[in-house]
């Protein structure tokens, strides 16, 4: 008793944003489109404010700078700086891994907060600030640098974290950085990034020389924060193809990649959306070029092997194509093991600012279609990059709402949900075959060679799973008997 896909209409999408009043359905209208064949009118409104009252997944400044772009750094201390609610949330639930000793090269398990009370509030928290900086290289001798991440109320009793970081870094000697990242600026995690990246540009990024020359196939791997493994997977890659990766923002990263990024040849841009500012950056000050890539599934994989390679010489062209004939076997039997298991699955995704279409190949390779797709803070360049990806009567929805999704999931009927943990137990629990695609539900990695593999396993894992059939009430089941 498989659900009847149907796919997505303008009617559809009309229908469910009747519910709202009409000013809502107005502004909602304009975020949500369905492809049609042309795609004339194919676009939708992106990066604006929340319609006040709708629930919707996003995040804040805060978590697009602690949480996504300097929590990776593995020997900072990062203070949540503010009330101690902002730092227990975004503790430990990104999955961005890495290696090393704790407490001594590696904090990322750890969360460090100024825990504000209401005495820092009516008299200020720059003294506190102070005493933990101190505490801070008291505890941890070893630490190489600090970030002071605001959070609200910090922006609101103006609070001077610059001076505070200015004296510390001095009276420490040791790099403090003050981010600006209050979580009310802005409309999601997007700004987070944006600061983060100027944080990075005006506070680490060229403070520091390596002494080694610069070599040839120096690059630096950007925006891949090691989710579950994903950037250990595209360094492995990128190293048997010949290149040197000298630094990753952030994932498993350290404050000197910050520091002494400016001394590459490249840039490889995985996570465009959280990082192409300080990429831009890069190339107008130092004059790096940058170029996006997509490491999700071996079409993908292929593809940007090979865009990569045309960068470089004859050397690294010629291993390129030698690491491809080395993993496409390998791939193919994963195709042929799970292809007959998954082909013509339909899947809708929603997820933040970059996997909802880089992950659209992965499962294209697998046979499945990817019927609806949408961010929650996307800008307008991602979905220029997306509407192409998308087949005809798929349907795009930006910053969706928990209702609008659901409604669209009751009528489409997808085989399988791809979206965060906000979502996860209400499909779960509406029958629904469901993955987490920014966690990668405590697996991973999906990125690479060595993800795809994975990837396949688990999407399979979540469709097959005997469970769909045990979901519905004995009592409900037509083959089971009245009793009265
Ligand atoms: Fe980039 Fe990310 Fe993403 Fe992102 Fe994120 Fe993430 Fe994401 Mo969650 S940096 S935009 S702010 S790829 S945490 S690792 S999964 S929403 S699609």
């Amino acid at each position: 008793e498989t659900p009847k896909y149907t796919p997505a209409t303008p009617e559809m999408v009309d229908e469910v944003l009747s519910a709202y009043p009409d000013r809502a359905k107005k502004m909602r209208a304009k975020h949500i489109t369905v492809k049609t064949e042309g795609c004339a009118s194919c676009s939708v409104k992106s990066n604006s404010k929340t319609v006040p009252g709708l629930m919707t997944a996003r995040g804040c400044a805060y978590a697009g700078a602690k949480g996504v772009v300097f929590g990776p750094v593995k020997d900072m201390i990062h203070i949540s700086h503010g009330p101690v609610g902002c730092g227990y949330y975004s503790w430990g639930n990104r999955r961005n891994l890495a290696e090393g000793e704790l407490g001594v090269n590696n904090f990322v398990p750890f969360q460090f907060t100024s825990d504000f009370s209401e005495n820092d509030i009516v008299y200020g928290g720059d003294k506190k600030l102070e005493q933990i900086c101190r505490e801070v290289k008291e505890l941890f001798p070893t630490v190489k640098g600090i970030s002071v991440m605001s959070e609200c109320p910090v922006g609101l009793i103006g609070d001077d974290i610059e001076s505070v970081s200015k004296k510390m870094s001095k009276e420490l000697d040791l790099p403090i950085v003050p981010v600006r990242c209050e979580g009310f600026r802005g409309i999601s995690q997007s700004l987070g990034h944006h600061i983060a990246n100027d944080a990075v540009r005006d506070h680490l990024l060229g403070k520091k020389e390596r002494e080694e020359e610069v070599g040839p196939y120096d690059v630096s791997l950007i925006g891949d924060y090691n989710i579950g493994g994903d950037a250990w997977a595209s360094i492995k890659i990128l190293e048997e193809m010949g290149l040197r990766v000298r630094n990753v923002w952030t994932g498993d990263s350290t404050i000197e990649m910050l520091q002494t990024a400016h001394q590459v040849k490249l840039n490889l841009i995985h996570c465009y959306r959280s990082m192409n500012y300080i990429c831009k950056h890069m190339e107008e000050t130092y004059g790096i070029p940058h170029m996006e890539f997509n490491f999700f599934g071996p079409t993908k994989i292929k593809q940007s092997i090979r865009a990569i390679a045309a960068r470089f010489d004859e050397t690294i062209q010629e291993k390129a194509e030698a690491v491809i004939a080395k993993y496409e076997p390998m791939m193919q039997a994963v195709i042929d093991k799970y292809r007959p298991r998954l082909e013509g699955k339909k899947v809708m995704l929603y997820v933040g600012g970059l996997r909802p279409r880089h992950v659209i190949g992965a499962y294209e390779d697998l046979g499945m279609e990817v019927v609806g797709t949408g961010y929650e803070f996307a800008h307008k360049d991602d979905y220029d990059r997306t509407m192409p990806m998308m087949g005809d009567n798929t349907v795009i929805y930006d910053d969706v709402t928990a209702y609008e999704l659901e409604e669209f999931v009751n009528r489409m009927k997808p085989d399988l949900i791809g979206s965060g943990v906000k979502e996860k137990y209400v499909f779960e629990k509406m029958g629904y075959p469901f993955r987490q695609m920014h966690s990668w539900d405590y697996s991973g990695p999906y990125h690479a060679y060595d993800g795809f593999p994975i990837f396949a396993r688990d999407m399979d894992i979540a469709l097959s799973s005997p469970t769909w059939g045990l979901a519905k009430a004995p009592w409900k089941k037509e083959t089971v008997k009245e009793v009265r």
